[in-house]
């Protein structure tokens, strides 16, 4: 078990020695305007990186994942997820971070739910959670054990980059990882989880609980792995009515961020970033995270006012826009660096993850646009 996990389990009550472990991991990052940008210090341009920025998009990635088998391969094995981690990196040198090569349904997958991939339909679980007795059989898993894969990944892709980059880490939010746990599958009406939550709000909780522990956990090994900054998916939480975001997805999110800190990690950048959720901002800003990643569908100069200019945003172009061409897409790069304006605290990214239709190219015109046209910002 790692030391963190074991100072979870003793009940956090050491965490000066857990704060010299996570000081000893500090190494000097060559190119850090996305780390000062999460602290919002002055940076020469705007930074970015892309979601998705490893993935189907990419010839390279494509290839790579025909030499694995498989998709959960290239995830479970330390070398196929450091090559294809570095990827877009290698491609396109205007990137400022790197992304770990996992996916968030590892969690749910190491508490037993058997996660596998049908071909053309996307992600499934065997044993979902359907009834009262599978969830009371739900446990908090042995993180450091059942998920030793992902943290190998981590100080490889670390070890790989050399500091060229720093390294973002993630898992999903508590409530995205219920709702394929509930439901088992991606791609659903989510009418399996409402009407738990509304008719079963004790077994919601329960499993929220369960989830916001392990992720706490989860995320503890990957920052003493070598993770720089932490990201919080939480993909699924704009379906939640206004009365519940903050109950069902925010809160448990906030959970996770002060566990971490109280664990000695408060230096370390945590970001969250709640799909649909641009009408809950000044909520947002209250639970701790540096970072509040946007979708394309918030408005990023209303969103800077609400944040009061003191939490760093992330975003927000359409990904979509990277379907069209090049003149299209400059415009669109220059209104979202025009709708954040002069000053820092603005690391630039897609509202979502980028498509598999992407065409290549069309990358490089948006990075390049941003590295020249942000310099007048700063
Ligand atoms: O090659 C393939 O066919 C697999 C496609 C793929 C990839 C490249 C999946 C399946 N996951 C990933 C990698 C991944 N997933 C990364 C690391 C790569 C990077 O960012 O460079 C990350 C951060 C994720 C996170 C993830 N997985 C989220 C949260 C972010 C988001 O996009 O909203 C979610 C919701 C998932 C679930 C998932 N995994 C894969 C798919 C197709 C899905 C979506 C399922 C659905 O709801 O329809």
């Amino acid at each position: 078990m790692c030391s963190i996990c074991r100072r979870i389990l003793d009940g956090l009550n050491d965490s000066t020695s857990i704060k010299s472990t996570a000081l000893k991991l500090m190494t000097k990052i060559i190119n850090d305007s996305f780390l000062k940008t999460l602290r919002r210090e002055a940076t020469p341009y705007t930074p970015v990186w892309m979601m998705r920025q490893a993935g189907r998009y990419l010839p390279e990635y494509r290839a790579s994942r025909k030499t694995a088998g498989s998709f959960l391969e290239l995830c479970k094995n330390k070398n196929f997820a450091t090559e294809v981690a570095l990827q877009p990196l290698d491609r396109y040198p205007y990137l400022d971070a790197a992304i770990l090569f996992s996916d968030i349904l590892t969690v749910p997958d190491a508490m037993g739910l058997g996660l596998h991939f049908v071909e053309g339909e996307g992600p499934k679980f065997k044993y979902p959670l359907q009834d009262e007795e599978a969830i009371f059989k739900l446990d908090i898993p042995d993180v450091e054990e059942s998920l030793k894969y992902v943290f190998d990944a981590v100080k490889s892709i670390k070890d790989a980059l050399n500091g060229r980059v720093p390294l973002i880490g993630f898992s999903g939010s508590p409530w995205t990882l219920a709702t394929y746990m509930i439901e088992g599958q991606g791609g659903t009406d989510f009418m399996r989880i409402k009407k738990m939550m509304y008719s079963r709000p004790d077994l919601m909780n329960h499993i929220l609980k369960i989830n916001a522990e392990t992720v706490s956990r989860y995320l503890a090994c990957q920052i003493e792995a070598g993770a720089d900054v932490v990201m919080l998916f939480d993909t699924w939480g704009g379906i939640l009515s206004h009365h519940e975001y903050e109950h069902y997805s925010l809160n448990y999110m906030k959970v996770i961020i002060s566990n971490l800190n109280i664990l000695g990690f408060e230096k370390i950048p945590k970001i969250i970033f709640t799909k649909g959720g641009g009408q809950w901002i000044a909520k947002q800003a209250k639970i701790g995270a540096d970072g509040i990643g946007l979708d394309w569908q918030t408005n990023l100069n209303k969103a800077r006012n609400e944040v009061n200019d003191q939490i760093t945003l992330q975003g927000n172009l359409d990904p979509s826009i990277l379907l069209s061409e090049p003149k299209v897409i400059e415009a669109a790069v220059k209104k979202v660096l025009d709708d954040y304006g002069v000053g820092e605290g603005h690391i630039f990214n897609l509202g979502h993850g980028i498509t598999q239709f992407t065409p290549v190219e069309n990358v490089s015109v948006m990075l390049e646009t941003i590295r020249k046209y942000s310099k007048q910002f700063h």
